[in-house]
């Protein structure tokens, strides 16, 4: 056994010519499911059955008939949501109970219906209004027309058509999203596996076998009416739906051993064999936005910010010929610009034309492939899972935030990190020992190099036990994190997954008697290899083991942890060496019975989930905020901390794909992602080193992270200069904290991305729609950092109609095309003309120092003389913001040549004393006579100030006001 890890290691490392081994991983054509659902091997016509229909709440109830011969037939929900949104789901209605569906991805209790959602009639003057632009909704033969009105006014109208089953969906007027226009819509019934298993199945449901509720399809007339195979061509059945859960057996299909229609039975790949004993539960649906020209998310993919087409057939220059595949694996030196799977899946599709925004979410964390075409009238998808439930929302904006809210509302915002959480980290694989985190961090305090939080990888461990320290290189590991911690300075270690088999290492005896680990088809522990040699894994999808698992964090279980220790979760996909594809046997189950092909997408988040908690019970009462990163992810993630986009290497084009990696994964709700800064195979030499700080310093997660065979790369390790050059960036991303934290309330209170493309805010602008070297932070800050080697401009776009502020020589630029000078100490950064930025300038070593900090704002004006921003402020650490609503969120507002400060709704008691130290106004057109401050009592007096004539940038010094208090301060 040694052996052979041994080898499989040796095999790992051999590849050291940075390329992926495609061999490894299946591709459509290798997956049954795929090729059926592409090649449309069952021809599946479905049809909605008119006189099925219901209409209660909000939502529409029906039943869907069609599928292969003897399918039983589905139930088909449409629930109509406040948001906007609306959730369209569909069951079998086979008399089994329902398949397994997670509990944790949508918020079901969050969900509000639209109060004023109708069943309306084709000549109703609501729908004429709502429909807009559409001359021909369908008669009410034809389909059932919906209408409802979002929380904030929105018109949406759906028109659900029967024969075949389709969905279109209308915003203020506007055709967002087809669900099923193309016919695609497939749903393969579950059998059982031989006829002895069918009988018992008949037996236990004490069917009479009715002759089905279903109505089988035999073909399609001309008028597109389904012809039945029962000889009455009617559409309408006299059967009523049977309620969920109490279907017939009648419908079961019988899955023989020898089953051999295409890609249906086993499958084997790699070595390993799929037995798939439940035989094909495949899941899938085209859905088409009208008038997009653009479709984005899906992550996480190494490729453009803008999907390409991928679709079989497909002409776009840069197609694709495989699907997108969301798949969580480890994948080793992973490659650009193809569409394979990598560590974390999100199935949200965000799609943008001239004007409008729509999105939908495919609820599904089981094996998942993404067809993209771009054919007119529009962008399309074509959904395809390997099993699951069908659960797709369709989100139809009409704006982008309005999509990114909708989707938010469904599976949560963004946590709220701590404060030092967005400071910068430095990790390596590994910081050797105690002297060596004691050096690293000496060095950082000698050359006043502000940084948060220091990382140990694996190497750290007693063996690769987690929880465990390496006796001999960290004997004492609570007084080196308290170290750190006098200096406000956090440590965060790795905790993997996977456990080592060692019968005597209490996490492993405890999980053992426990039953705590997923079993394999066998029904015994499964065991896989990974660093510590044979490992099992613990079943987080099971609260109880969720529960235990946290408990592994409290302070006396994690000896040696203190309260200033947080956690990176690696390897979670989960990564198994000698498993198929580097992960985990779908046959292998949940301790609930569970296949992990219906769950391996979650693993991740299940594992993410069960750590955070760890942290926040390890402190009484609860009331700290966790930080926890995490590799593998899928939608609902964001609720649990960051994530980073694993093994990227030091090359220049690692660099370059990072910026639309990160807005992929930001535009599908997870907001606290970053790349590592260097490039985490090989060796950066200085200048990208330099470029990839500056770009780092202006993505959500900056941390910079290297391979252990990699040179050692401290920013003081490339001469003075470079030092400079690096702490200059650093400390750039730390007077901006103020900022970026504010964006992280943002995101946590409203799901909207805290970087995001350009188009998100300039929707009309086709510039913008495929554009991924720049992107904005919130909408008031825009960065484009240089990318490319031996480059000393860049190529900006200024969006919109007015200009745009150089943050660093406050020069204006005009909307519009530009080429700016980059020298290798420029980032190019920029201030929206009718923003205000808060900043806190004063060079610190950590975030912690600057608690007490005074603030600068800086306002740049737009044409018509106005600006606005915003500034939160809470403890930075604790739920109080919460809880007790402690915090601050203070708005600026400038007009009438007088800028005021004032509460803004929502926040309550957070007392600070910081103060305001600048006032930097630009743009006023002209000196002003005189300024005056009036402070939180009301009191007024005239403050000094210097004008800038050269660059129209007015400086008050001293204003004597108060960040969290009410003030202004006014210009004659
Ligand atoms: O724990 C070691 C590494 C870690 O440094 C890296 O960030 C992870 O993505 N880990 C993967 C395992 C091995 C990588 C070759």
């Amino acid at each position: 056994m040694r052996a052979l890890f041994a080898a499989l290691l040796a095999a790992l490392a051999a590849q050291s010519a940075l390329a992926v081994d495609r061999s490894k991983f299946r591709t459509c054509q290798d997956t049954g499911f795929c090729r059926r659902h592409r090649s449309k091997a069952v021809e599946a016509k479905w049809a909605l059955d008119p006189k099925s229909l219901s209409f209660a709440g909000a939502t529409l109830s029906g039943r869907l008939d069609g599928g292969e011969a003897g399918a039983p037939p589905l139930s088909l929900t449409v629930r109509l949501l406040d948001t906007g949104a609306a959730r369209i789901r569909v069951v079998e209605n086979d008399g089994r109970a329902p398949r397994w569906e997670s509990p944790d991805v949508v918020l079901e209790d969050a969900l509000r219906d639209s109060s004023d959602a109708a069943q309306v009639r084709a000549d109703d003057a609501v729908v004429r209004a709502a429909a807009g632009e559409t001359t021909s909704l369908p008669a009410d033969s034809d389909a059932t027309l919906l209408h409802w009105t979002s929380a904030s006014g929105r018109r949406q109208l759906a028109a659900v058509r029967f024969a075949p089953f389709s969905v279109d969906v209308y915003s203020e007027g506007k055709h967002v999203v087809a669900v099923n226009s193309q016919g695609n819509f497939y749903f393969e019934h579950r059998r059982v596996q031989n006829e002895a298993a069918a009988e018992a199945a008949s037996a236990a449901l004490g069917s009479g076998g009715s002759a089905g509720s279903g109505r089988r399809i035999l073909d399609w007339g001309e008028d597109g009416k389904p012809i039945y195979a029962d000889g009455d061509d009617d559409a309408a059945s006299a059967e009523a739906a049977p309620a969920e859960g109490q279907g017939d057996a009648s419908g079961t299909q019988l899955l023989s051993n020898s089953e051999s229609e295409e890609g249906m039975g086993a499958e084997s790949f790699g070595g390993h064999t799929d037995n798939r004993p439940h035989g094909p539960t495949s899941v899938g649906v085209d859905t088409a936005f009208p008038g997009s020209t653009h479709v984005y998310g899906i992550p996480e993919h190494a490729d453009t910010l803008a999907l390409r087409a991928t679709a079989p057939g497909s002409s776009e220059a840069g197609a694709h010929s495989e699907p997108y595949r969301l798949y969580n694996l480890d994948v080793f030196e992973y490659e650009l610009h193809n569409p394979m799977a990598l560590y974390g899946s999100i199935p949200v599709m965000i799609a943008h034309g001239q004007g409008r925004t729509a999105g939908v979410f495919w609820n599904n964390p089981s094996e998942t492939f993404v067809d993209v075409a771009k054919a007119s009238p529009g962008a399309s998808a074509r959904w395809m899972s390997e099993s699951g439930v069908f659960d797709l929302t369709v989100m139809p904006g009409p704006s982008a935030r309005e999509v990114f809210r909708q989707y938010t509302a469904m599976t949560g915002t963004q946590a709220m990190p701590p404060r030092f959480a967005l400071g910068y980290h430095q990790c390596r694989w590994n910081y050797k020992d105690e002297a060596d985190v004691a050096a690293v961090d000496a060095k950082f305090e000698e050359h006043s190099f502000p940084y948060d939080v220091l990382w140990l990888d694996i190497e750290h461990t007693d063996g690769k036990r987690y929880f465990s320290w390496d006796k001999a290189l960290f004997p004492e590991p609570a007084a080196m994190q308290n170290r750190l911690a006098e200096r406000g300075r956090k440590m965060v270690t790795i905790v993997d997954p996977h456990i080592k088999r060692d019968s005597s290492w209490r996490i492993h005896t405890e999980a053992t008697d426990k039953g705590l680990y997923i079993k394999s088809k066998d029904g015994g522990d499964f065991e896989g290899w990974c660093w510590p040699g044979s490992s099992s894994y613990l079943d987080f999808t099971a609260p109880h083991v969720r529960d235990w698992w946290a408990q592994q964090f409290s302070l006396q279980n994690y000896q040696g942890s203190t309260g200033s220790l947080y956690t990176w979760n690696d390897m979670n996909e989960p990564s198994v060496f000698n498993g198929p594809e580097v992960s985990m046997h779908k046959e292998s189950k949940s301790l609930g019975g569970v296949e992990h092909r219906e769950w391996h997408n979650l693993y991740g988040l299940y594992q993410q989930m069960a750590t955070a908690r760890g942290q926040e019970l390890r402190v009484a009462d609860g009331n700290t905020r966790p930080f926890v990163l995490s590799r593998a992810f899928f939608a609902g993630s964001q609720r649990y901390g960051a994530i980073w986009t694993g093994d990227n290497a030091a090359h220049w084009d690692h660099l370059r794909i990072a910026a639309p990696m990160l807005m992929s994964i930001s535009l599908s709700g997870l907001s606290f992602a970053g790349a590592d800064v260097g490039g985490f195979f090989e060796n950066p030499d200085t200048e990208l080193m330099i470029r990839w700080y500056q770009a780092g310093a202006f993505q959500p997660f900056f941390r910079a992270h290297a391979h252990i065979d990699t040179k050692r790369r401290e920013p003081w390790l490339f001469g003075d200069e470079v030092l400079a050059n690096l702490r200059s960036t650093v400390r750039t991303r730390y007077a901006l904290l103020p900022f970026w934290y504010t964006q992280f309330y943002h995101t946590h209170a409203s799901g909207e991305p805290v970087i995001a493309p350009l188009w998100v805010d300039y929707p009309t602008d086709e510039t913008t729609f495929a554009m991924e070297t720049q992107w904005l932070i919130g909408s008031d800050l825009m960065v484009r950092p240089v990318v490319d080697a031996g480059a000393t401009t860049a190529d900006v776009y200024f969006p919109g109609t007015e200009q745009w502020l150089d943050v660093a020589s406050m020069e204006r630029l005009a909307p519009g095309r530009a080429t700016v000078a980059a020298p290798l100490d420029k980032i190019p950064v920029y201030q929206r003309a009718g923003s205000v930025v808060p900043r806190q300038v004063r060079p610190r070593r950590c975030s912690a120092l600057m608690a007490n900090d005074p603030f600068t704002l800086t306002v740049f004006l737009d044409s018509a003389g106005k600006a606005s921003g915003d500034l939160y402020l809470d403890d930075g650490i604790s739920y109080d913001f919460q809880r007790s609503k402690s915090f601050r969120l203070r708005r600026f507002d400038f007009e009438g040549r007088v800028l005021k400060s004032s509460l803004a709704a929502g926040s309550k008691a957070f007392a600070v004393a910081n103060s305001i130290e600048r006032i930097v106004v630009v743009g006023l057109g002209a000196a002003p006579a005189k300024a005056f401050a009036t402070n939180q009592d009301g009191a007024e007096t005239e403050v000094d100030f210097a004008y800038d004539a050269s660059k129209d940038v007015v400086t008050v010094r001293k204003p004597g006001v108060k960040a969290a208090y009410d003030f202004s301060v006014r210009f004659e």
